[in-house]
């Protein structure tokens, strides 16, 4: 049974997860914090999905929040008072959000609520982001003289275009589920109170397709947005020739050929 949609109760964890199957859900739990992305959910993050990503018996992580927020962006009580050389030496940001850059599964982001900051940043870095019909997506940092510090500026022009992210970052207004569709931010939009269990099963339909393939075809999108069109193509070939060394790739043409289910080893 996973954990209700409903807002949790907030106890010192500052994230829950549970699995089923070859899915892990990881619940972001600050809800009296609109879920504000401090220094212990950020660190219990990257442990889960580090710990999720290395077990062979998990195939794709979903990261949600509460009906109020995925999240509220950084917890700007932790930020308030830091000064330069505190960002600097602390290495802000770079010390508990590359994790998510290292997960080679699928993660989904199932955001409901709010996405703000930090909490829109942290969609954008999940390989697909379902929305529930009154998600909204913001980066509001200009209201406090920052801005996006997470990938805000480098991840959503190349997700949405500069028109958009210009507007985004400069005037902070927010999208509307169907708004941040219609520009590429999201790739589904769901009726709120289907979020929950459509994401889960959209993770259990893809953890029962090949995880190695799973990754291979991750690592290879991701390459589109890292380098030059000719060296993704380069990349992308040789990621599928590589296919052709795995027995799930074998197993997957034979079962098409002969008309059953394939039955894959996850090898
Ligand atoms: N940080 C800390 N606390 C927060 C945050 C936040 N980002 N957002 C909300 N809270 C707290 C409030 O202080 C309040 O606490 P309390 O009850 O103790 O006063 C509680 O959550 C509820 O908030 P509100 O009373 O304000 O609730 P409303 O429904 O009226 O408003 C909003 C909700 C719209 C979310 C409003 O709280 C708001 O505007 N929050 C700030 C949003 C924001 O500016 N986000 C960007 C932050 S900067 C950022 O993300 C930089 C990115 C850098 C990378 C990330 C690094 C981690």
């Amino acid at each position: 049974m996973w954990i209700e949609q409903e807002t949790p109760v907030q106890d010192d964890t500052p994230i829950l997860s549970e699995t089923q199957g070859r899915v892990a859900l990881v619940r972001l739990n600050r809800p009296r914090q609109m879920n504000a992305l401090n220094d212990a959910l950020m660190d219990a993050l990257g442990a889960a999905l580090l710990g999720f990503d290395a077990r062979d018996d998990i195939g794709v992580i979903v990261i949600t929040g509460n009906d109020k927020a995925f999240a509220a962006g950084a917890d700007i009580a932790q930020m308030q008072g830091a000064g330069y050389m505190d960002m600097l030496h602390s290495q802000f940001i770079t010390r508990n959000w590359e994790t998510i850059r290292q997960v080679r599964k699928p993660v989904i982001a199932a955001v409901a609520g709010l996405a703000l900051g930090g909490g829109c940043e942290l969609a954008l870095a999940c390989d697909l982001v379902l929305a529930a019909q009154g998600a909204r997506f913001g980066l509001p940092e200009i209201k406090l003289a920052l801005l996006p510090g997470a990938g805000g500026t480098q991840r959503l022009p190349r997700a949405i275009g500069k028109a958009k992210t210009m507007d985004m970052c400069l005037s902070a207004r927010t999208l509307s589920a169907d708004e941040a569709d219609r520009c590429g931010l999201v790739s589904r939009v769901l009726p709120d109170d289907r979020l929950l269990p459509e994401a889960l099963a959209l993770a259990q339909q893809m953890a029962a397709y090949s995880a190695p393939a799973l990754m291979a075809i991750k690592e290879s999108v991701n390459r589109a947005f890292e380098g030059p069109l000719t060296e993704g193509i380069l990349f992308e070939r040789r990621a599928l020739y590589a296919r052709f060394a795995s027995a799930d790739a074998q197993e997957g043409m034979n079962a098409f050929l002969e008309r059953r289910a394939p039955e894959f080893s996850h090898r």
